[in-house]
């Protein structure tokens, strides 16, 4: 038998390889194409948030939390300051609509007549996220509630203030703005635990709007009003309370003293006011949503699921510590 030439060998291999080579030209197999994740990241998620104004310093602390987070994180934040109107969010609104934003954060500065704004976001297919307070809107046309239970805040308040007058006293409240839910749940909270104390009594209830400068004002119209009788004040809002303060030392009467005072919300002025004997007790609320707000945003807008509400955990502060937490608070 002829033995085969060395080189026939090599060829064949030489052959093979450049056959395999061209495999899938010559016997191409079905293109498998991935579908394209369309994953949002932070740097190219944009955001339009709706702000009710600056009220107060819990406002002012939630309003830099927001945008702090937003710098952190590298988000594009469209931040709209409606100057307490509620026209001027739902203006805005409309505005991120039209920029198509992938999601739009919203403190509603009362509980009612989001409806329709709030569908032409869902009909944009733009989620809205509530921050801070709840509308007064079906659940299919909010992701989510990011905030407090202003009731449990209200009740928390009646118990401290029962405590504080041993279940007895002619009180006066300064009530938060007019419609929102901070006003009428921390109005029913405490109305609930006064059930248990037939002799402790408000005597007069009024908007301060939750500034100080109102809350000096109708403080003042109480105290010309009802004068000595008085016995606590319960403001829905530290602000109110500080405001209040002013117009009960201008009576000539001792604030913390002559008048028990408890408020809400924990600011840095309320402590200084405890350590200066002025201010009773203050509930926590918590203004510092910002990083809780874009986690959520960046769950939504990927279409993670999220819990209907995101509560806050807060406590309550008295005059004991108020020197030694003061410099601990953030807002
Ligand atoms: O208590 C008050 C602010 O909505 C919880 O609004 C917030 C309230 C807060 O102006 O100080």
């Amino acid at each position: 038998m002829k033995a085969v030439p060395k080189h026939y060998y090599l060829f064949s291999l030489i052959l093979l390889i450049v056959l395999w080579g061209c495999r899938g030209e010559l016997d191409p197999e079905p293109q498998i194409t991935e579908p394209e994740t369309a994953k949002k990241t932070y740097q190219n998620m944009v955001v339009g948030y709706s702000q009710i104004g600056a009220e107060s310093e819990w406002r002012t602390g939630n309003t830099a939390s927001i945008q702090k987070a937003a710098e952190n994180l590298g988000v594009e934040l469209i931040f709209s300051d409606a100057q307490q109107k509620q026209e001027n969010q739902i203006k805005a609104i409309r505005t991120f609509i039209a920029q198509q934003v992938d999601v739009i954060g919203v403190s509603p500065i009362v509980e009612t007549g989001w409806e329709s704004v709030f569908q032409e976001a869902k009909d944009a297919g733009i989620p809205i996220i509530l921050v801070d307070r709840r509308a007064d809107v079906p659940e299919d046309l909010y992701a989510t509630y990011i905030g407090s239970d202003f009731v449990e805040e209200g009740r928390k308040a009646a118990r401290v203030m029962a405590d504080l007058l041993d279940g007895k006293g002619n009180i006066v409240e300064l009530v938060g703005t007019v419609d929102s839910a901070p006003a009428n749940d921390r109005y029913t909270g405490f109305r609930e635990i006064l059930l248990d104390y037939p002799e402790m009594k408000i005597i007069a209830s009024e908007s301060a709007d939750f500034t100080r400068a109102k809350g000096q004002e109708v403080m003042q119209e109480f105290l010309e009003q009802y004068g000595d009788q008085i016995d606590a004040l319960y403001a829905h809002n530290d602000d109110s309370a500080i405001g209040a303060i002013r117009a009960i030392e201008d009576y000539g009467l001792r604030p913390g003293k002559d008048i028990i005072i408890v408020s809400i919300d924990a600011i840095r002025d309320a402590f200084q006011a405890m350590i200066d004997g002025k201010l009773n007790a203050t509930v926590e609320c918590n203004p510092l949503l910002g990083p809780t707000f874009f986690d959520v945003a960046y769950k939504v807008v990927n279409e993670e699921y999220v819990p209907k509400w995101i509560p806050s955990q807060e406590s309550i502060y008295f005059p004991d510590d108020a020197a030694e937490i003061l410099p601990t608070r953030k807002y």
